[in-house]
């Protein structure tokens, strides 16, 4: 047990889908020490600023979620911002965390990482086995060398740098901005949106066969907190369900939840990205972790939360 109620720990990305996330997870667990920073108190690509910031607040343990992230569409057409911000962001807080001695940091990749062809389901082994998927490489090398970092600071100076994998997550305080999100909120806020105006068809991306793994965040944030406080190893751990389905079927299962009438009309001039990119997450299983949430389950649930905040979902 190296966490207690009093940890100072520093979340940084507090305000995105994972960060708040994690600030729900640790309250519940009755951690009261948590040190938080907007983007615009800091600028987390800027060293010196990242350093004066752990000087001042000298966090114990660094959960670092902060990063540019967006789906398929946001990576396909700006990769420079997603390979330069999420870079930085990775170097800074990893280095200064070293710099002040923080006792333990977990960083946050993401499935996008692995070969585009990479042996399913996916195992940490297969990283660097591979070419990436090329429409979201620029956010892929980025995070592989959040990962390398981790490793090669815990290799040389001993620091208990760990990281988890996260697959494709969903859930309360999403993006659902339609140019920036990923498949989730934006099938759900297209599904809404032609319920509301009497439409009879709804727009989905590709030709839905690509086949994506959904994990809900309030299970990756507790997944988070176990590997915190259990996980203390060299290499990445895998976080998923380790079970897929098809955008089809996905396309289908949310139209089920939102607007059951609906025809679906393909745009087969957007990209599919990744084949497939199914977790292996027996690592994860075995270190004593299983996610809870199901799909079905958690999708009905984050529609709640997107018509009842749909001002505030939408960036309005
Ligand atoms: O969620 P998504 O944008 O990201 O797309 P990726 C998943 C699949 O859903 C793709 C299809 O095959 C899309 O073509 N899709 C269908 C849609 N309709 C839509 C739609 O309206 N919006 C979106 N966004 N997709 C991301 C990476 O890849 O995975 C990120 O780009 C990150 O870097 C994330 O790694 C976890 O799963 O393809």
């Amino acid at each position: 047990m190296t966490l207690s109620p009093d940890t100072r720990i520093y979340v940084a990305g507090h305000g995105g889908l994972v960060g708040s996330a994690l600030l729900r997870r640790l309250e519940q667990g009755g951690y009261h020490n948590i040190i938080t920073a907007t983007s615009s108190e800091l600028d987390l690509r800027n060293q010196a600023d990242v350093n004066d910031f752990m000087a001042e607040h000298r966090p114990e343990q660094v959960i670092l979620a902060a990063g540019k992230v967006g789906g398929i569409h946001a990576n396909n057409t700006l990769p420079a911002q997603f390979l330069y911000d999420n870079m930085m962001i990775h170097g800074t807080v990893v280095h200064a965390s070293h710099n002040i001695g923080v006792d333990k940091l977990l960083y946050l990749g993401s499935s996008c990482i692995y070969p585009r062809m990479a042996k399913q389901p996916i195992s940490e082994d297969e990283l660097l086995t591979g070419a990436l998927e090329p429409t979201n490489e620029g956010y892929a090398l980025a995070k592989i060398a959040g990962i390398k970092m981790c490793e090669t600071y815990k290799r040389q100076y001993g620091s208990n740098f760990v990281s988890a994998m996260p697959t494709n997550l969903y859930g309360p305080n999403d993006n659902f901005d339609l140019q920036g999100s990923h498949v989730i909120p934006a099938l759900m806020r297209k599904f809404h949106d032609a319920k509301q105006a009497g439409k009879p068809t709804v727009e989905v991306w590709g030709t839905g066969s690509a086949m994506r793994e959904f994990l809900h965040v309030d299970d990756l944030a507790d997944a988070c907190i176990f590997l915190l406080d259990s996980y203390n190893g060299l290499q990445h751990v895998n976080v998923g369900t380790g079970e897929d389905l098809s955008i089809k079927a996905l396309a289908e299962l949310i139209g089920e939840i939102v607007y059951p009438e609906a025809e679906l009309v393909w745009d087969s001039s957007k990209p599919d990205g990744t084949p497939r990119k199914v977790l292996d997450v027996s690592k994860l299983h075995q270190l004593g972790w299983k996610h809870s949430i199901d799909l079905r389950q958690g999708l009905t649930d984050t529609y709640r939360w997107f018509i009842e905040n749909y001002d505030e979902a939408r960036g309005i």
